[in-house]
């Protein structure tokens, strides 16, 4: 294995400087991702908290970094070598290794924390850390304050302010550097390429999860790590369940299948839906509800470029759908008083974009001052409107009854406008009619 964070010790370095500017004279302490067991002694495959990975590049569980604003100090609290750990779960950087290969000024053992917090927590009025997440942590932080505070004798002050340390991390991980844009192309590239192997791979018969598994086939052939949420595979009326989980139906002709899955690269995730015909060709029904949605979906990529805001984005989309609606016989009204009224939710009850990076659902403020904030070049987002006819809806004309359809892209906001990371991914009716079903 290779040691040390991946990409350059620069990087860490440069996010933890620039987070020290804004906590000034305050301590932050950040806890990696507890791990999670499954069943008996058996555990959920580790995956970083992102947060925590942006910090260091350091995967640890058990580990806990306190910055202090004051002195610029970094302090990392790791796992000690352990030679029969080792022999069964694997490598550990131990307390040397973490100090050679990913630069903390100082280092201890993770056993030490509950001593040592108080040491470096006492000469701070504030204190940056997300309360709330995880009990366990927040015990540890809560009696590191009192004893801090018990340690300062009459002093007059109270407790130290606590702040969402999360937060402001936030604020910076939701600004992509050239770096991060890079694997956010990479992840968009093999995501891409993974509903192409699926789409090729599709036929009536097979089972959503065998669609699943070539499709995540891909995405670790192509490098990727592990998956950045898990996949929706749902064929016919499976579509119009928004985060359906099961993924074991079987796939029948005439249908469509949504797939909504993503590959991570380098801790980045892609995260596309595509929808497509189980046997390659869209029915006359599927394919005026599918080209309702691309025109919209279209339309609202083409749209962004900075100082527009996701709302603006969301409202085309709102629009969009409703002419659709109206057209196809799935609403009737005034287009006005539908948006209104807002029963367009029946058919689209979501929203058009959510921010991308690390985490699927990426950390950073959506609103300011109770207004949907301005994009900047940097940021990164999905652009996923939907329609989804439910089954058993007598209102609807019947040859719609059973048909979801979600259409996403990721989009990054460059200085004059955007860039589609999965343009990759096919969506175009005569682009999907002639792979759907071709390597079968
Ligand atoms: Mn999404």
């Amino acid at each position: 294995m290779q040691l040390g964070p991946k990409g350059n010790l620069e990087i860490y370095n440069h996010r933890r400087q620039k987070l020290l500017e804004k906590i000034k004279d305050g301590v932050a302490i950040f806890f990696a991702h507890p791990e999670q067991i499954r069943n008996n002694d058996a555990h959920h495959k580790y995956r970083q908290d992102s947060t925590f990975y942006y910090l260091t590049g350091f995967t640890e569980p058990e580990s806990v970094i306190v910055l202090d604003g004051k002195t610029s100090k970094f302090s990392l609290f790791v796992r000690e070598k352990d030679a029969t750990r080792e022999l069964w779960d694997g490598f550990r950087y131990g307390l040397d290794g973490a100090k050679k290969f990913f630069g903390p000024d100082q280092v201890f053992s993770i056993k030490d924390l509950a001593s040592k917090l108080p040491e470096l927590i006492k000469e701070s009025q504030r204190v940056y850390y997300r309360y709330g997440d995880h009990r366990e942590h927040d015990e540890v932080v809560l009696e590191a304050m009192q004893a801090a505070r018990r340690a300062k004798g009459r002093s007059g002050l109270g407790f130290p302010d606590l702040i969402d340390g999360n937060s402001i991390v936030g604020e910076m991980r939701l600004i992509k550097s050239d770096d991060e844009a890079d694997l956010l192309r990479k992840a968009g590239h093999i995501t891409s390429m993974g509903h192409i192997a699926g789409m090729k791979a599709t036929r009536p018969g097979m089972f959503e999860y065998e669609l699943e598994a070539i499709i995540e086939s891909e995405f670790r052939r192509l490098g990727s790590e592990r998956l950045g949420y898990n996949s929706i595979v749902g064929t016919g009326a499976n579509a119009t369940v928004l985060h359906y989980v099961f993924n074991d139906d079987k796939l029948a002709e005439n249908q469509l299948v949504l797939v909504d899955a993503g590959a991570e690269y380098g801790y980045y995730t892609g995260d596309i839906t595509r929808t497509y015909p189980t046997n390659g060709k869209f029915t006359a029904a599927q394919k005026k509800l599918y080209e309702g949605v691309l025109k919209v979906q279209k339309e609202c990529v083409s749209f962004v470029k900075p100082g527009i805001r996701l709302a603006d984005i969301h409202n085309k989309s709102i629009h969009g759908l409703i002419d659709v609606m109206l057209d196809l016989g799935l609403l009737k009204g005034s287009a006005q008083e539908i948006f209104e009224k807002k029963t367009f939710t029946k058919y689209f009850p979501h929203g058009t974009s959510h921010w991308l990076g690390m985490d699927v659902h990426d950390s950073g403020i959506y609103q300011i001052d109770g207004q949907s904030r301005l994009l900047e070049k940097g940021m990164c987002f999905s652009v996923e409107p939907g329609l989804y006819v439910p089954q058993d809806d007598s209102s609807a004309p019947s040859e719609f009854r059973g048909i979801g359809i979600r259409i996403e892209d990721d989009i990054l906001v460059t200085a004059n406008g955007y860039e589609n990371l999965t343009k990759d991914a096919p969506k175009e009716v005569n682009e999907i009619e002639d792979l759907v079903g071709s390597s079968v």
